[in-house]
């Protein structure tokens, strides 16, 4: 399965084709809205979401609520751009208007001065349009068709936030309570932590500045297999580290235990194999996050994504102005204080992404009856 995307933050849409779809899949676009509301929510978003409500159409690929095996076009058209229409129009621009949307006090933390440079641009606004992180909303719709795709073979997929700049829930959580997460403000578990990770997040805006913090995310019942120690490119936890590094932000993965195995002995560290009758082989603990050898083992698989705090303060930091190359303090355009509960619905999102893919490489099949007949007759 192959998903392109495309879209600026404040252009006229956001567009995500997927190829590779079989036919015959049920196409639930109101659990799709869900994600999408999910995602625009959360303690510390910024003023921009009260102006969106996102909601993904379907252009091509579906009829009557379910695929036909063509590709399948979603689209999110940003309401944004009522506002941003004379500079960000695909014909001629008002040149007062681009030039008073000029970004050049470039942000550090962000792609603006990498991207003007590589661009050959004068303007990091045609850099940041691209690299906003409002490109996640389209993964997020395109990761509900996903969803719905690995759900048919009862693969579900949970999560939540597991610190925000060094508040920390330290709970063990089992995948059914994790749904409690996308009730709370910043996405915790435990109340106590949950409380002052929203003081946390307070402070920051306060101060005007942002926070980071981490998530983790759960897939439960994908069977063992799945990805391949064979060759590199195959390798299961590879292709899930890449997709969730490829989230606008994240600057760390683990999977698993993640990086305490470098910190430990191997008596420590590995999950022993158990048999019996009814359970077949087992592990009692599950401390490789489901995987070993680049494949699923049928456990549980546990992945945490870092996300660094939004590089756009209003409190804006010391930088260099990209065009007369004197300092400056970085632009400080309105901003999220902290989009953690964001990534979770994100980070759900691509993870799905990923899966299906594994999956579909795995299994083929044109229709959905040979998915699910072959899932059903691995072990
Ligand atoms: C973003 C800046 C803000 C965020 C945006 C990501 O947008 P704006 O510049 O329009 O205020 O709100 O995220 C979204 C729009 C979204 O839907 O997640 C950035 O620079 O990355």
């Amino acid at each position: 399965m192959r998903l392109t995307t495309a879209g600026e933050s404040h252009g006229k849409a956001l567009v995500a084709i997927i190829e590779g779809l079989p036919a015959h899949l049920k196409i639930d676009l109101e659990k799709i809205g869900e994600d999408l509301a999910l995602r625009q929510s959360g303690f510390g978003r910024g003023a921009r979401q009260k102006i969106e409500r996102d909601r993904a159409e379907i252009l091509t690929g579906v009829r009557n609520g379910e695929t036909l095996g063509s590709p399948v076009t979603l689209c999110i058209f940003n309401k944004d751009f009522e506002n941003w229409s004379s500079c960000m129009s695909d014909g001629a621009c008002d040149e007062a208007v681009m030039l008073k949307k000029r970004l050049t006090k470039v942000r550090p933390g962000h792609a603006d001065l990498t991207g003007v440079i590589k661009f050959e641009q004068e303007d990091a606004r045609n850099i940041l349009e691209r690299a906003s992180a409002r490109e996640t909303a389209i993964r997020v719709a395109a990761g509900g068709v996903y969803k719905q795709y690995l759900s048919t073979l009862g693969i579900e997929i949970g999560g939540y936030v597991k610190e925000v700049c060094g508040v920390k829930d330290t709970g063990e959580y089992t995948f059914g309570e994790l749904k409690k997460a996308k009730t709370t403000g910043v996405g915790m578990l435990d109340d106590e932590a949950e409380k002052l990770a929203e003081e946390r997040i307070a402070r920051a805006k306060k101060e005007g500045d942002t926070a980071g913090g981490i998530v983790e995310i759960r897939v439960k019942g994908l069977k063992s297999g799945f990805g391949s120690m064979m060759t590199y490119a195959e390798k299961l936890d590879a292709r899930l580290a890449q997709g969730l590094m490829s989230i606008q932000a994240i600057k760390g993965v683990e999977v698993g235990a993640g990086f305490a195995v470098g910190k430990t002995s191997g008596k420590d560290i590995h999950d022993e194999i158990s048999y019996s009758e009814e359970r077949g082989f087992y592990r009692e603990t599950n401390r490789s996050g489901g995987i070993e050898g680049g494949m699923s083992n049928g456990g549980e698989i546990v992945l945490r994504a870092a996300m660094k705090p939004i590089p756009t303060l209003m409190k804006g930091l010391n930088t260099v102005d990209y065009l007369t190359k004197e300092r400056a303090t970085a632009a400080s355009e309105r901003s999220d204080v902290c989009a953690i509960f964001a990534l979770e619905i994100i980070a759900e999102a691509v993870v799905a992404q990923v899966l299906a893919d594994v999956v579909s490489e795995r299994l083929g099949g044109d229709t959905m009856r040979e998915v699910t007949e072959r899932y059903s007759r691995l072990p």
